[in-house]
């Protein structure tokens, strides 16, 4: 059995299904997903699908991420803010997932289903001996069970530090602009921007051997590397389609993405509460 680690996937189902199969994911493989299912990508109900078809199945250890938990709130809350701030981050997008072509998708045509494995199934953080996973980040001020939903679900990476616990965090969360895993040795982000032009990552924990999909399915792979926020360690496909803010450029045999992807969060991916 082996373990793999999938980022956020925003609706991708093309890129999640690419993935899964360029890293051979089979039924006893034990597989976390690390939030952030829905939203911006086009078919935030077929990955859902996925994941609650997986988990019926197999192993799977689902984490909660924020957007999960704006639509959560969006739908229990029946509060017009609550709705808002998720229509705001891509929720329009989830709920046209879940429309026909004769009838526009609302809250209520999300299956009893989905409502169950997200409130039910999905969880804050998820520990072992030498890891823990969370969608965002944490306080490390806190021991890993004092953690409250806010820092599990919003804090960025970019001021990650070690835990006292010694555990390594993997997390997602905030999109890394390189397409790359950011692995800092105590914390690896596995969040690679594919609703921004970048990739899915689904990472074997043990081989810290990776694989990427793009949107539109073209996959590629790679292998961790500590500290490395150099940009084509390792990555053995590597040529990309030069889009209108999208460019990867090769320089001295690597690449580099010059500009921020299409739709990189902005203020609205802060927290406003
Ligand atoms: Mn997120």
């Amino acid at each position: 059995m082996r373990t793999f680690v999938i980022g956020d996937i925003h609706g991708h189902l093309t890129a999640l299904q690419q993935v899964s199969k360029a890293a051979n994911l089979r039924y006893d493989d034990l597989l976390i997903t690390l939030g952030d299912y829905v939203d911006r990508g086009p078919d935030s109900k077929g990955v859902l699908d996925w994941i609650v078809q997986r988990s019926t199945s197999g192993k799977v250890i689902p984490l909660l991420g924020n957007h999960e938990q704006m639509m959560l709130a969006a739908h229990s809350d029946h509060d017009p803010d609550a709705s808002e701030l998720w229509m705001l981050n891509g929720g329009r997008m989830t709920l046209s997932s879940y429309g026909t072509n004769r009838k526009r998708g609302s809250i209520e045509d999300v299956p009893k289903q989905h409502w169950e494995f997200l409130e039910r199934k999905c969880r804050l953080i998820y520990q072992t001996e030498q890891h823990f996973f969370v969608h965002g980040g944490i306080d490390p001020e806190r021991g890993l069970e004092e953690q409250t939903e806010l820092s599990l679900l919003w804090t960025r990476f970019d001021d990650a530090v070690p835990h006292p616990s010694g555990k390594i965090m993997i997390c997602g969360h905030t999109p890394q602009a390189s397409g790359k895993p950011r692995d800092l040795g105590y914390a690896i982000c596995l969040d690679t921007c594919v609703f921004g032009g970048g990739w899915l990552t689904c990472l074997d924990l043990e081989s810290k051997c990776y694989w990427q999909s793009d949107s539109r399915g073209e996959v590629r792979r790679g292998r961790l590397r500590t500290g490395s926020t150099s940009h084509g360690t390792g990555v053995k496909k590597v040529q990309r389609r030069d889009t209108r803010s999208d460019v990867w450029r090769r320089s001295t045999g690597q690449l580099f993405l010059d500009t921020s992807p299409l739709g990189f969060p902005t203020a609205a991916e802060t927290p406003r509460y």
